[in-house]
């Protein structure tokens, strides 16, 4: 992978052999050739799978001259290059993005067509790699792919989970969970090269021993070790010609098995050193939000920042580099704390393998970490066990123990005198058992460290790390998440694209701010029409999908509220589902009629953690609650549920272009940023949301008026649980609240089982830690505010055009630039 070889004399050695053509009869012929030389058959005997496998190699064959021309400038520019460090890439379908990057969507469609195939049928092939949770994978897709977009040299690395994030069934309205299966059909966008594949090591102990100089140095001695297979992606940015790399790990064991206990007849014994192996990239943790204290994601972790590091050193930097200069060529971003063992990754290979002084090393290892910290709940901070770290990187927990000294003799000199805050401040925590915080340890190694929204900044300065924040004020900043437009807006929502590029011109999406060129169409009752028309057209859209992925009808004229995330109880779908049950008890109680109703659809979607019984036991009582109230013949089908399985990129890409109500309903002070409320906002949904995350910001630019707040803001959330907060003494105040528990606890929903949902609901009126009974009130009128909005199109539709005039801030490439110029110091290639 480092460039021609040496003694090669062809002219072609040295340079990429180029592209197809770019023309339908250069498509059709390399289609053809890929169909016939990959997949081993003739046009008219291929299926559908051969057919995709055959177009994702063809992108790829315009892709790949680029891609190799990337790599060769970028080597002898020797600038700087941003790594991305994340343990999750949620990257949605590869092939329409691909199609777009390298201006072949028409050239395709054109050929495929001459061939009898309609691209459309070839798109849906395509298993989306789920190699991620939620916003956090996500954000770390949109990242890279601005980052290719703005020509800033980058390198992705994570790990090629063999099982990303599991696949959701409802039975009986439970999830169930099945394994995600993404590779079976075959990987067409994936390159591995297990010739460079590099060796992890765990286990073993350390030793002291004497140099050559005579000098005392210590080394580890490793006692099992796993190979780390490179599997490259790429990452093209959009017609620009940078294709970047994304550099994903996959676990092998380094004997694949034991012949000679093979040939003794020991067939288990035999591979399982090579299971044992090959489970660190098995599969994703499924958790979100929340850590799995679990020593195979310690391994997972240390896996792919040990494989990443050694990558990037051996390979990327040119032989014989001088590492002391390292940050001149390499910033890494820590992605949450998931990769923050590259820490002492870095610190042991410059001073065990280089001979760097501690001194020396800490030096440039301190400029070569950024850390973001993508949350604010408590529980959600990794802390590993002293006990397992020792046991499976020895040398680690020493030069840990050895930072987190040094940090302290820096604390006590600053503020003499305070023990208390000192062992505050300590990398190492006491309780429940001795063990390492990483997010500590990642804060003082960092040169910045950002939080990812405004609010979710401050409090990550006032809250989680103040005392780091009161120490080292210059070292935090903020960094506001966005998503690209060219996946969310251009290829989700082809005719709002049209639209916008027939109102202002082309060049907006790489440049989103350009958006605000369409404001003063929000008064033009044409354009109002025409953008009523996209929306209309992209429910149909839908519609179509829903009816025939999931079985599910949709009504037609509906409000679409549409509440999709993880499932959560900070998020509180609960309270969501409160606002339903309470809609229909008024009405088959009679305290209103049908007609009084919105027409509307609450449409969900979410996973929940396999583990997490609170989240699961929601999504049952969703669809309990969604059985009951869609056969409703009081409700007169104006009211409906409809909550697909499994919701993913894929089906994010058509649901949030139909939505007309975007829910961001977590509590004041939980939700870190958010990213759905950026793609419902920049596709024409209005939000109906609390003061968090980025909401806050999203309510500043688009204005009060087109922004439905509601429930406490951070203050008074605080102040409330300061004071004591009894949820039971809203359900006792609120007849209607009161009304609407009772019913679930009745067992209405539950064919008259009256415990069926105490989980969720007594947890509601007893514990309720996230509020959800304390807003609820302030919800249902702000939900009345809505529909009267909604009952004047007219008002409706110019709130929803000026929500996608006024969010081209949240662009990933804004968020790009901002981390370009605040923490990474570095600029676009030239
Ligand atoms: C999250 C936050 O919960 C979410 O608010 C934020 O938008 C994303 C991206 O910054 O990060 N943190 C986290 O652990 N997950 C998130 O989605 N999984």
């Amino acid at each position: 992978r480092l460039g021609p070889a040496s003694t090669a004399t062809h002219p072609l050695a040295t340079a990429p052999v180029g592209s197809p053509s770019h023309n339908v009869d250069g498509f059709v012929r390399e289609f053809l050739h890929e169909l016939n030389t990959n997949q081993g058959v003739t046009l008219s005997a291929s299926s559908l799978n051969d057919q995709y496998l055959a177009l994702a190699s063809t992108v790829k064959n315009y892709l790949m001259a680029r891609w190799l021309e990337t790599g060769l400038k970028t080597r002898a520019a020797k600038v700087k290059t941003v790594g991305y460090l994340s343990a999750e890439y949620l990257l949605g379908r590869q092939l329409d993005n691909a199609l777009l990057a390298s201006d072949l969507a028409d050239i395709a469609e054109k050929g495929l067509e001459l061939c009898g195939i309609d691209l459309a049928d070839l798109r849906v092939q395509e298993v989306e790699p789920g190699l991620g949770n939620g916003g956090l994978g996500r954000l770390a897709a949109c990242f890279i792919d601005s980052l290719a977009t703005m020509d800033v040299p980058s390198i992705g690395y994570g790990i090629r989970y063999e099982y990303g994030i599991f696949r959701q069934t409802f039975v009986d309205g439970r999830q169930v969970e099945q394994p995600d299966t993404w590779l079976a059909l075959g990987a067409p966008w994936e390159f591995p090269h297990p010739e460079s594949a590099v060796q992890v090591h765990f286990g073993g102990h350390t030793e002291r021993y004497a140099d050559d100089g005579g000098q005392e140095r210590t080394r580890w001695v490793p006692s099992w070790n796993v190979l780390a297979v490179p599997y490259n992606y790429m990452v093209p940015g959009y017609l620009n010609g940078r294709v970047n790399t994304l550099r994903l790990w996959s676990a092998q064991a380094t004997k694949a098995f034991d012949l000679q206990i093979f040939n003794s007849g020991d067939y288990a014994q035999a591979v399982r050193a090579q299971t044992f192996a090959e489970n660190i990239s098995k599969v994703l943790y499924p958790e979100d939000s929340t850590p799995q204290g679990k020593e195979l994601r310690l391994q997972q972790q240390y896996f792919f920042v040990a494989a990443s590091l050694r990558d990037f050193i051996d390979h990327e930097l040119e032989p014989g580099f001088d590492l002391h200069r390292l940050p001149e060529r390499i910033t890494f971003q820590l992605n949450d704390t998931h990769p923050v063992i590259a820490v002492p990754e870095l610190m042991r290979i410059l001073i065990d393998e280089h001979g760097f002084d501690w001194d020396e090393a800490w030096e440039v290892t301190r400029q070569c970490f950024d850390y973001t910290c993508h949350t604010l709940l408590p529980e959600a901070l990794e802390v590993w066990p002293t006990e397992l770290l020792g046991r499976l990187l020895p040398r680690h927990l020493e030069i840990i123990f050895q930072i987190n000294d040094q940090f302290l003799s820096l604390v006590r000199q600053t503020y003499p005198g305070d023990e208390m805050l000192a062992r505050r401040m300590s990398m190492i925590s006491e309780h429940p058992e001795r063990g390492v915080r990483m997010a500590f340890l990642a804060t003082v190694a960092a040169s910045r460290v950002n939080g990812v929204a405004e609010l979710h900044s401050q409090l990550l300065r006032d809250k989680v790390l103040p005392d780091f924040s009161s120490l080292w004020p210059e070292k935090f900043t903020n960094v506001t998440n966005g998503v690209t437009p060219r996946r969310f807006v251009r290829l989700s929502n082809p005719l709002l694209s049209e639209l916008i590029t027939d109102t202002i011109g082309a060049g907006w999406l790489t440049d989103l701010e350009r958006l605000k060129e369409l404001e003063p169409y929000a008064d033009d009752p044409q354009f109002r029409e025409r953008f009523a028309a996209v929306k209309a057209a992209n429910k149909h859209r839908l519609t179509d999908l829903l009816r025939a992925r999931d079985g599910i009808d949709l009504p037609d004229g509906h409000l679409l509220d549409v509440m999709v995330k993880r499932l959560h109880e900070y998020k509180r779908q609960s309270l969501k589902l409160l606002h339903i049950v309470s809609l229909y008890e008024q009405v088959i109680s009679g305290k209103i009629s049908a007609a009084d109703l919105t027409p509307r659809t609450v449409v969900f979607g979410a996973k929940a953690a396999p583990g997490y019984r609170m989240a699961k036991d929601t999504i049952h009582l969703i669809n309990k609650v969604a059985a009951k109230v869609n056969a409703a013949p009081e409700l007169e089908e104006r009211l409906k549920i409809a909550f697909p399985a499994n919701y993913n990129v894929t089906l994010a890409e058509t649901l949030i272009p139909a939505a007309d109500l975007s829910e961001q309903i977590s509590l004041a002070g939980m939700e870190a940023s958010g990213t759905g409320n950026m793609k419902f906002a920049l596709n024409g949904a209005l939000t109906i949301g609390t003061d968090d995350g980025a909401n806050v910001e999203i309510r500043r630019l688009v204005g009060d008026k087109h922004f439905f707040l509601f429930g406490m803001d951070e203050p008074a959330v605080s102040a409330l649980g300061a004071k004591g907060y009894n949820p039971g003494s809203c359900y006792e105040a609120n007849p209607q609240l009161k009304a609407t528990l009772d019913l679930i606890l009745s067992g209405h929903f539950s064919d008259g089982d009256r415990h069926l949902f105490d989980s969720v609901v007594y947890n509601l009126l007893n514990q309720d830690r996230f509020m959800a009974l304390a807003d609820f009130q302030a919800y249902v009128d702000t939900q009345a505010k809505v529909e009267e909005r909604y009952a004047d199109q007219e008002a409706w539709t110019r709130s929803t055009i000026l929500n996608v005039a006024r969010t081209g801030y949240f662009s990933s490439d804004r968020s790009m630039r901002d981390y370009l110029q605040r923490i990474w110091h570095t600029s676009p290639m030239l």
